[in-house]
């Protein structure tokens, strides 16, 4: 319905316009419910609407019109961005949202880092425009980082057989690559972990790739089921896709050790297949930005052929500027200037250019050797501060536990989760009693915790673990 400002201010004089704009209030009997509405003002509101369409006229045809998308179901909400909403909901002054993974400070507030002002503040300086930025994105964003994804002197780069196109953050990355696999190594099955972070399933559904899982978690050491994961990879038809946490594995916290990352190589080279990296926590997980890349720069120096999406979103507290970026690492620099090529073509179809203003924030601090200093210190105090709390709540759990149950795998599990082995009822219970928000297999988001508040997380836990 398109409804000039004029005929919106002089709906809004006869009191009901809040009803005339909205696509809430579809339905006849849905407006005749909203309060204040007379037929006599609907009648005059609709002569004074005259140069826009009739109010009335067009909501009976909304009323009794058959939609093209009848058949429409409502979809469930999303696992981790869902219980965000739910959490907003919640009146009670006791919540916690332990659910999406996004950096709080101590007083559990959202944090804009210091280096990311400094940025914005030298961009308002120099006066910076909004021009489009060219398909495959920011020059400089794209040097800075792949840069720091794969080292500075990097052989490959050096070589020119990496094609890094910015995209839309991690999800737009993996989505991109999830596309340009469908095109152009069709038939092939991507591996995900089990478990992985749920949208990798959403991901590679929509773009019309196959996934199955290969094991990665052991509930009953609550570590790493390696033997499990390599007879999964082994197992895989030669040249599958292969997808692995660069670092701080969601929702474990649980990562491969440099030896077993050797090992996860070998096979992986032996069977042909082809690694596509998720690397969305990069220094987060040990809080440096050289040891989180570690296991793709393994990987690349061994002269591997793959793919690595990159996230801005938690090292520098990006999230709602969606900067992240695409890197395929190929045999040649011919080949992979034909890559980027076919990359750009389907950017194009799919959002045509990225956005600027992330991806500049991103240059300067990378670009501007004290801002990048600051940075790596910020990084270091963010991944520093969850490891504090993941210390107190042990220490919490402790004081509480009557059963003597070892929670030493909440301290060694890294990154911003804690997968913790609470069962779906018990989650339930998280949640209803102790208005406590987390994803429904049992992460919670250490991110979102402070000292002041892990006592009351770990009353929750027991309770939990405990009773149900
Ligand atoms: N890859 C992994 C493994 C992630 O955990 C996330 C974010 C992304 C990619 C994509 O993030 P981006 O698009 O913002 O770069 N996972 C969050 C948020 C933090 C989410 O689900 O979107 C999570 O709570 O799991």
């Amino acid at each position: 319905m398109a409804f000039s400002a004029t005929a919106q201010r002089a709906a809004l004089a006869q009191g009901f316009a809040t009803s005339i704009p909205s696509a809430d209030q579809p339905s006849k009997a849905s407006f005749a419910a909203f309060s204040g509405f007379r037929p006599v003002a609907l009648k005059k509101a609709a002569l004074d609407l005259h140069s826009a369409k009739p109010a009335r006229v067009s909501m009976q045809a909304v009323a009794t019109k058959a939609s093209a998308f009848e058949s429409i179901t409502q979809a469930p909400p999303d696992p981790i961005l869902g219980v965000s909403e739910a959490f907003k909901a919640d009146t009670s002054s006791d919540k916690l949202n332990l659910g999406v993974g996004a950096y709080r400070t101590e007083d559990i507030k959202p944090y804009v880092l210091d280096v990311v002002k400094k940025a914005e503040k030298l961009m308002l300086e120099n006066g910076e425009n909004k021009e489009y930025l060219p398909i495959e994105g920011l020059a400089d964003f794209n040097k800075a980082t792949v840069a720091l994804l794969l080292g500075s002197d990097n052989k490959a780069v050096k070589d020119g057989r990496v094609a890094t196109i910015q995209s839309l953050s991690g999800t737009g990355s993996l989505r991109l690559g999830a596309a340009f696999l469908a095109r152009f190594y069709p038939g092939r099955t991507v591996f995900l972990s089990n478990p992985t972070w749920g949208n990798h399933k959403n991901i590679f559904a929509d773009a019309g790739v196959e996934w199955k899982e290969y094991r990665y978690f052991n509930p009953a050491t609550i570590g790493l089921d390696f033997e499990g994961m390599m007879a999964d990879i082994e197992a895989a038809p030669n040249g599958s896709v292969i997808v692995l946490h660069g670092c701080a594995h969601n929702p474990t916290g649980i990562d491969p050790t440099p030896e077993q990352w050797s090992k996860i190589a070998d096979l992986i080279e032996k069977k042909n297949h082809l690694p596509f990296f998720d690397v969305a926590y990069q220094g987060f997980a040990s809080g440096s930005l050289d040891e989180d890349a570690a296991s793709v720069r393994l990987f690349v120096e061994r002269g591997f052929e793959l793919l690595v999406a990159q996230s801005y979103s938690k090292n520098l507290g990006l999230y709602a500027e969606r900067i992240g970026a695409l890197n395929a690492v190929l045999p040649t620099a011919d080949l992979a200037t034909k890559v980027k090529s076919q990359l750009k073509r389907l950017a194009r179809a799919l959002y045509s250019n990225p956005p600027v203003h992330g991806a500049r924030i991103v240059a300067y601090v990378v670009g501007n050797n004290d801002i990048f200093d600051e940075w790596k210190q910020e990084m270091a105090g963010m991944a520093g501060r969850i490891q504090a709390v993941r210390a107190t709540l042990v220490e919490e759990l402790k004081k509480r536990d009557t059963k003597g149950r070892d929670w030493s795998f909440i301290t060694s599990q890294i990154g911003m989760f804690s997968f913790t082995g609470l069962k779906p009822a018990q989650v339930e219970n998280m949640t209803k009693k102790w208005h406590v928000y987390m994803t429904k297999d049992g992460r919670i988001s250490l991110a979102g915790l402070n000292k002041a508040r892990a006592g009351y997380l770990a009353d929750a836990m027991i309770d939990s673990f405990d009773n149900f």
